[in-house]
């Protein structure tokens, strides 16, 4: 019991330095036309992501959203009983984040596993992605 304890405090420290270090090296926002970012912004209205804050591969695919210049929502899907994480579990089959929710009319994907999810958010987001030989984060 205090071993478990003492591994979700050490844990839930070394996520939230990560996230802190994530956060002091924001890599810059891809920068597009109005028309573009409108684009984006529909298409994003139709996604969220499912994640925990100290989480370090919810981390890496924030990082991901961030630097993409998406602004799709993030939910908190850390609180027991809360409603994103009932959903997580009863819609998308597990809780297990990151999850990246897509709704597209009557059907709804969720997207588990972060390399797939940062592989879907480039190539969906990021015109250059090819050309740069699908190596960015
Ligand atoms: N291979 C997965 C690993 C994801 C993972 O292990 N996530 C942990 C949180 S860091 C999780 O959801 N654990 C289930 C739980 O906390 O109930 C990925 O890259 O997305």
């Amino acid at each position: 019991m205090i071993k478990a304890i003492l591994l979700k405090i050490f844990r839930e420290g070394v996520g939230g330095l990560m996230a802190f270090v994530s956060y002091i090296t924001t890599p810059p926002k891809l920068k597009r036309s109005d028309i573009e970012q409108k684009k984006v912004s529909a298409m994003a209205k139709n996604m969220s992501l499912y994640n925990y804050f100290a989480c370090p591969f919810c981390i890496k695919v924030r990082r991901t959203v961030r630097r993409l210049n998406i602004p799709l929502e993030i939910r908190d899907a850390q609180i027991r009983g809360g409603e994103h994480r009932n959903t997580l579990e009863k819609q998308g089959g597990k809780i297990k984040v990151p999850c990246l929710r897509i709704d597209e009319g009557d059907e709804t994907t969720w997207m588990y596993e972060s390399n797939d999810i940062i592989a879907y958010l480039n190539t969906t987001f990021d015109p250059s992605y090819h050309a740069k030989g699908a190596t960015a984060g």
